[in-house]
């Protein structure tokens, strides 16, 4: 491991480890006993480090969202619950921020992105957990101008205007990264700049077009999403932070091609020499394939992980037959799961869903700062 994960102060997270040895009934019910004793004298309880890491497994297993779940077993869960966590009702958000860009440094690995979660501290009676702002950890700014254009990120700038309102100055570039907020409900925010060797980016060029380069189009090593809440076994954890990698067309049909984020097919197409001025010369699709296919190049090139969608919607589908095997549906969404391109020549197009909602799992929660 390049990175370590502990010895940073007195609450260094530590691994959960699997549980070897199948539960029999009766210590089943034996630890729902203990639990109904501990939920009775405190009103909530502590889950034991293997329960978190089931709960955490399962929990992606049911999101109907992830086309990347063949891999749920693979997932290793950090136990950060006691990080921050304070005598005061006030908790420590350094410590929070610490284990944060912990999470971001483990997760890279060096460019073989690890599937990781990291937990904080539930919710439990009179004081929540604690939460960031941020909707992943790394994520550009977008800065609105004076004439309505955005300069960055447009999906962000909601969150970059509250984030500037505590204060923070950015850069003003394309892609400058936001810090993160860190909040304890019913406390002030506090932001933190992200150091850079947390943040792994990777420029975006091409197989064969040499002028690529010259678009200056770059994208993060991988997500981490950051403002779910995970909830499990009855309880909230509102900060629970999730890291894989990134599937090709998130980043080339989507965040820099939709036209309400980056929307660079029209420069793609210009380098392409294509005629920009009819739908009908198809120049939009010709140059979402060539920025998908930069994407994939880029990231290979640079040895980080990334998937392509025909092998990840195989593996879907190979997941599914996993789990009728073993006796459970697959929730899904569709519309989450078919890739934004290409979706008819993948597995899952001609497959139909049910985005049942099951627990645990992960789900959106109000954002704080509007
Ligand atoms: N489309 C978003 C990320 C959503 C989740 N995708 C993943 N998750 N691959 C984007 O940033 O493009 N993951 O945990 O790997």
């Amino acid at each position: 491991r390049p990175f370590g994960s502990r010895g940073r102060g007195v609450t260094a997270p530590t691994r959960c480890r699997g549980s070897s040895v199948a539960r029999r009934g009766d210590a089943a019910t034996r630890r729902a006993r203990a639990v109904a004793r501990e939920l009775a004298e405190t009103g909530t309880y502590r889950q034991t480090p293997a329960e978190l890491l089931l709960g955490a497994r399962i929990a992606w297993r049911n999101n109907p969202q992830c086309v990347g779940k063949f891999y749920w077993k693979g997932l290793e869960v950090r136990d950060c619950r006691d990080v921050g966590v304070t005598l005061s009702q006030k908790g420590d958000e350094s410590a929070l921020f610490e284990a944060l860009v912990d999470h971001l440094r483990l997760s890279w690995n060096g460019g073989r992105v690890r599937l990781l979660l990291s937990v904080f501290a539930p919710s439990v009676p009179d004081r929540p957990g604690p939460r960031v702002w941020n909707g992943q950890l790394i994520r550009y700014a977008g800065y609105r101008r004076h004439d309505g254009s955005v300069l960055g990120d447009p999906a962000t700038v909601e969150l970059t205007e509250a984030v500037q309102r505590l204060g923070w100055r950015g850069r003003g570039t394309e892609y400058d990264v936001l810090p993160l907020v860190i909040q304890w409900p019913g406390h002030e925010p506090r932001f933190f700049d992200l150091p850079a060797d947390a943040v792994p980016e990777v420029r975006i060029t091409h197989p064969e077009y040499p002028w690529f380069e010259s678009l200056g189009l770059r994208w993060h090593a991988f997500p981490t999403i950051s403002d779910q809440v995970l909830e499990l076994g009855g309880l909230r954890y509102p900060l629970a932070p999730f890291s894989a990698w990134y599937t090709c067309t998130e980043i080339g049909a989507r965040n820099l091609s939709d036209s309400n984020r980056y929307d660079k097919l029209p420069e793609v197409a210009r380098g392409m020499g294509l005629e920009t001025g009819r739908d009908r010369t198809l120049w939009r699709d010709r140059a979402l394939l060539e920025l998908t296919t930069a994407v994939l190049h880029s990231y290979d090139q640079a040895g980080v992980s990334i998937i392509d969608h025909h092998f990840a919607t195989k593996q879907f589908v190979r997941h599914e037959e996993r789990e009728r095997k073993s006796g459970r549906t697959c929730p899904a969404d569709w519309s989450a799961i078919v890739p934004a391109t290409s979706g008819s020549t993948t597995p899952v197009w001609q497959r139909r869903y049910e985005p049942t909602r099951a627990l645990p799992n992960f789900a959106p929660q109000p954002t704080l700062w509007s």
